[in-house]
């Protein structure tokens, strides 16, 4: 391609960038812009005198009974009651971005011909949901659970929505086992409890029962399910698609999102504590990243496996309690996601944003995975009960390129389509079908046993949807059995605890102890306890000494192989480079603080692409050395240090170390910073009152000479590696 035609299609491939925020502006008004008068309206656009008074009947003096008349007063009250729609029945509490999507260049064109992958000329708009799964919409995002990682790409060829998850495996292998998994791990049906969490009776027994759940519940125990962030967690597809190229041969594929930042978690301690203190903390993380420049980024990798490989593992890959180990499918990187824009009304943009794993498009299809199978099927169908027959109208959800059916009518319907026909085939021939297919039609040849009618060539030059003629394996019966190879659920259990680091196993026990905690039904945590036996006896025995009941001995029939994977610990995604990018800082001060100091490292946490915040004993002026003010962003009972990524201790005038280790809560912020293996640094008298709060603990580490940015880049390399090692600390200190 020259490169004329290279940017014309460079700038095309940007304006489609913005096609979405263009789609939505249709949709989008702004009290304060003009052309909507700035008067209050009632629903049928008639100004309003008044709204805060209920017409009534009254002599001046005393007031009489309310009329019936006003029907202005019944519609805001009839509007109001109206506001609430059902909320999602897994995944209710979310939060969305919107962004886009690139691919690197056309490596991913010898396996499919979706553009959206192949084609680095073209921005696709996205919108992303963040979820957790087991709690209403108003309960806290920092509850131990899975969290949904939902992508719809805008694509010029139709929707595709890759609905995942941050974990690669699921707890089952058939979607029709969802209801049952859902209704034990949702809060009990006596009385509701407890919300957010697994830690219960019912959730234990199911996983107990279900034994193809094994391998997921190590997941779900580990730190992956106390995210630091939504940036900072991977995405996976989860289930097996496929992908489909030009020469018309299939591969089977699995989608994973690698973010920049690497995988970080809270400790538990934290998450707990946060869970109270600030409920919305990924919300307003995720907003607060991209207010301040660092928009959120992943990487989209696939792994893909030729069909003739389809038979060689021993593991089924229509499997979705089963990993492709990337050692012997290794990750192929294709393109990047970035999220640069907040919503702006959460109700139309993040509640009403319906995904359907059935959305797919040219290019990509899906497998026989029989999770995925019923998926495609349970999506659809609930967005019916949520959002109304023509869900797929509302500005949120409809595609940016052109939708033309005869598809009609329905509650809500928003598209008027001009034509004395609403039907096909028909007089008119309109619209037509894609890739020849009305020819094929007339010609009496779409019942082609093959189904090898279509022709490729002029899809894929259309971009229009194919069915792969897939084989289905012989002799076929109708059955309700899976095969053989999908009842080993033991195997990748064990490979995943045993390639986490001796912490992070150390974390497994721990959550599987505070889970068994709550179960009171000896049954419960007695047999989950002969389960983890399956896995390591010396993981059953930990938890078994916390939560009761028998110790075990190592089982006898079981095959404890010592196999390690690669990609299974966080520790596997540490940065390339450590950054203190979008993480928050606490910086303490009180009366006697060093302003020269405050304003250069601030202004280096700054530069550095940091966010600091100011504590201090009130947020009203607190003097500094020299005489200045400065009014800090918080006191120090309004934010507590599980906020922050890391803090910092002003230097400053020994009135200023007195005030800070005097402060019961000062003293506090750093033990609790500490006991969260999260850096500490202090400068000059400040490491007094470090010394106060600490004592002289062996793991503090005291440099000397720190200039500002030696500060900046010790914080930024430790809170990038904060990985909640127990014990560990890291403290910078100088005079
Ligand atoms: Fe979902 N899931 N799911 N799920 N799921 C829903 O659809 C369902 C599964 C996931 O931000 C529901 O729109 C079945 C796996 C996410 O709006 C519902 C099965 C994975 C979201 C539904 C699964 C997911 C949902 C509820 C078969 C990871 C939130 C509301 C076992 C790959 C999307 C809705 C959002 C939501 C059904 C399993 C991810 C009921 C039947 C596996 C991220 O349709």
């Amino acid at each position: 391609m020259t490169s004329l035609a290279n940017t014309v299609k460079n700038v095309a491939g940007n304006a489609l960038a913005n096609a979405k925020a263009k789609d939505l502006d249709r949709n989008t008004q702004d009290p304060k812009d003009v052309r909507y008068g700035g008067k209050i309206t009632n629903n049928h656009g008639v100004r309003l005198t008044q709204t805060e008074n209920w017409l009534r009947a009254s002599n001046g003096q005393t007031i009489g009974p309310l009329l019936t008349e006003d029907v202005n007063a019944f519609e805001k009250i009839h509007r109001f009651d109206h506001e609430r729609i059902p909320e999602r029945v897994v995944h209710a509490r979310g939060a969305g971005a919107h962004g886009y999507y690139r691919a690197f260049d056309d490596r991913a064109k010898k396996y499919t011909f979706a553009n959206v992958l192949t084609d680095s000329s073209r921005t696709t708009p996205v919108f992303v949901r963040f979820s957790t799964v087991q709690g209403s919409r108003g309960s806290a995002d920092t509850v131990r659970d899975v969290r949904g990682f939902a992508v719809k790409f805008y694509t010029e060829e139709g929707n595709w929505d890759l609905v995942g998850n941050n974990l690669p495996v699921f707890f089952i292998q058939d979607a029709i086992q969802f209801p049952d998994l859902v209704h034990a791990v949702k809060p009990e049906p006596h009385n509701e409890v407890p919300t957010g969490q697994t830690a219960h009776n019912n959730a234990w027994d199911y996983f107990f029962n279900e034994k193809a759940s094994t391998h997921m519940i190590m997941w779900i125990m580990s730190d992956r399910t106390i995210p630091r962030s939504y940036r900072m967690m991977q995405g996976f597809g989860v289930n097996t698609y496929t992908l489909l190229n030009e020469q018309g041969e299939r591969v089977f594929v699995k989608f994973h999102w690698i973010p920049e930042l690497g995988v970080h978690s809270l400790v538990w301690d934290e998450a707990l504590k946060i869970a109270g203190q600030d409920p919305d903390f990924h919300r307003k993380d995720l907003e607060e990243a991209i207010e301040n420049g660092a928009p959120p980024k992943w990487t989209l990798a696939i792994q893909v496996l030729p069909e003739s490989r389809q038979h060689e593992f021993d593991f089924d890959i229509l499997d979705a309690t089963k990993i492709w180990p990337v050692e012997k499918v290794p990750l192929e990187e294709i393109g990047e996601l970035v999220l640069d824009r907040k919503v702006d009304e959460y109700f139309p943009e993040t509640e009403q944003v319906a995904f359907c794993t059935s959305h797919i498009v040219p290019g990509i299809g899906f497998s026989d995975d029989p999770l995925l199978q019923g998926r495609n099927f349970s999506y659809l169908d609930t967005q019916l009960s949520r959002l109304g027959t023509n869900w797929e109208e509302l500005p949120i959800n409809r595609p940016v390129c052109p939708v033309m059916n005869h598809i009609r009518d329905g509650q809500g319907r928003h598209t008027i389509t001009k034509s004395k026909v609403n039907y096909y085939p028909n007089r008119f021939d309109v619209p037509k079908l894609a890739a020849g297919g009305d020819d094929l039609r007339r010609k009496g040849e779409t019942n082609d046993p093959n189904g090898n009618n279509i022709d490729l060539a002029k899809a894929v030059e259309e971009q229009a949807y194919v069915d792969y003629p897939a084989p289905v394996a012989g002799p076929t019966f109708k059955t309700h059995t899976r095969g053989p190879k999908w009842a080993e659920y033991r195997s990748q259990a064990q490979l995943f605890y045993n390639s986490l680091t001796d912490y992070e196993k150390s974390h497994v026990i721990e959550a599987l102890s505070f889970e068994l905690d709550h179960c009171d039904e000896p049954i419960v945590y007695e047999r989950l306890v002969t389960r983890l036996n399956e896995i390591s006896n010396d993981l059953a025995v930990a938890v078994a000494q916390n939560v009761g009941g028998p110790i075990p001995e190592p089982a006898a029939n079981i095959n404890y192989h010592n196999e390690r994977g690669t990609q299974l610990s966080q520790l596997d995604f540490a940065p390339k480079t450590p950054t203190i990018k979008s993480r928050r800082v606490a910086i303490l001060i009180a009366d006697g603080f060093d302003a020269t100091f405050l304003k250069t490292v601030k202004g280096a946490l700054m530069a550095a692409g940091a966010v600091p915040h100011i504590m201090g004993p009130r947020r009203r002026p607190v003097k500094s050395s020299s005489g200045s003010e400065e009014t800090p962003d918080h006191h120090f009972e309004g934010q507590r240090s599980t906020m922050f990524d890391a803090i910092l201790l002003a230097p400053g005038s020994e009135e200023q170390a007195q005030t800070l280790a005097g402060n019961g809560r000062v003293v506090h912020w750093i033990r609790e910073s500490f006991a969260h293996c999260k850096p500490i640094a202090a400068l000059g008298t400040s490491i007094a009152v470090i010394k106060v709060a600490l004592g002289n603990l062996p793991s503090v580490r005291l440099a000397t000479d720190l200039s500002s940015t030696d500060v900046v880049n010790s914080l930024g390399v430790v809170t990038a590696g904060r990985y909640g090692v127990e014990g560990a600390m890291m403290d910078i200190a100088g005079s």
